[in-house]
């Protein structure tokens, strides 16, 4: 540690670079979904309090994670930074303990990965962001649910995946019209600004996002890393994914952004109560 630490301090190029000190939270709840329906739900929190909004580590890069994962339900659950650490199982009322140096901007998807997709269909999975600017960003975590599916889960039942066909979608835990109420998911700025979207896809859909109005350049991307540098109105964000856009509004006004896989801009079937939001730009 004391070695990562110099060795932190005297590389000029990430020279902001520090340990970052985070705990997570798995917690056992539940949310309520577009229907008025109750959908038992597990998250990643920050603190000992449930929300439906798994929790988000911003680093800059060169920072050191010190990680602690504290596994508060009555299961037990593993945990991984996908492709970064390994996955480690979390027994009911353990935690684990994660050093990790993040040298690179980009962005991280961390999970359960037992029994996957299955506990992670319960709502565990978030993100880690390492960025250098302090430009206006914007965090989309994506997931989808299959109306009774958490409960099957949860009792140990079996999940037919050959056939899912999910019936809510969500951001950060919400969907349309709550996800316009999130001053992190719902982008706004004025014309010629410098903008960042940060995006997971922590479901098991693929979500092809549609941008009304503007196109936005493709930063990273943790499965396709030759689409960096394309300039999209559309993107597809495939399950375990994680992409960084860059937005430049060139006009003014409130365009919306959806999955063009037009179900999901549903809740229960109806319209639009799914994953749905609009860009909001002032002259
Ligand atoms: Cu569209």
């Amino acid at each position: 540690m004391k070695a990562l630490l110099i060795f932190v301090l005297l590389c000029p190029a990430i020279v902001n670079a520090a340990i970052v000190n985070e705990s997570l939270y798995i917690l056992k709840d539940s949310i309520v979904v577009s229907s008025g329906e109750k959908l038992p739900y597990l998250t990643y929190n920050a603190s000992t309090s449930f929300t439906g909004t798994n929790a988000r580590i911003v680093l800059s890069p060169g920072d050191v994670l010190d990680l602690w994962v504290h596994n508060m339900d009555a299961s037990e659950h593993h945990f991984e930074i996908r492709g970064t650490t390994p996955s480690e199982s979390i027994l009911s009322g353990d935690s684990i303990h994660i050093i990790h140096t993040f040298l690179e901007n980009g962005i991280h998807v961390f999970h359960d990965p037992l029994n996957y997709p299955n506990q992670a269909s319960l709502g565990l999975g978030g993100m880690i962001v390492v960025r250098d600017h302090s430009y206006p960003s914007f965090y989309w975590n994506i997931k989808e649910h299959k109306r009774g599916q958490n409960d099957t889960v949860l009792l140990g039942g079996a999940v037919d995946w050959a056939h899912y066909s999910p019936d809510f979608f969500t951001i950060n835990g919400k969907s349309n019209p709550y996800i316009n109420q999130d001053s992190n998911a719902r982008v706004t700025g004025i014309v010629g600004d410098e903008i960042y979207i940060y995006v997971t896809n922590t479901g098991q859909s693929i979500h092809p996002l549609h941008f009304h109005g503007y196109h936005v350049e493709v930063r990273a991307s943790t499965r396709n890393p030759n689409h960096v540098g394309r300039m999209k109105d559309s993107q597809g964000i495939y399950p375990a994914e994680g992409v960084v856009l860059r937005l430049i509004p060139d006009k003014e006004g409130e365009y919306p952004v959806h999955d063009h896989n037009l179900v999901t801009t549903t809740g229960a079937n109806v319209y639009p109560l799914g994953l749905f939001t609009t860009i909001l730009i002032a002259p």
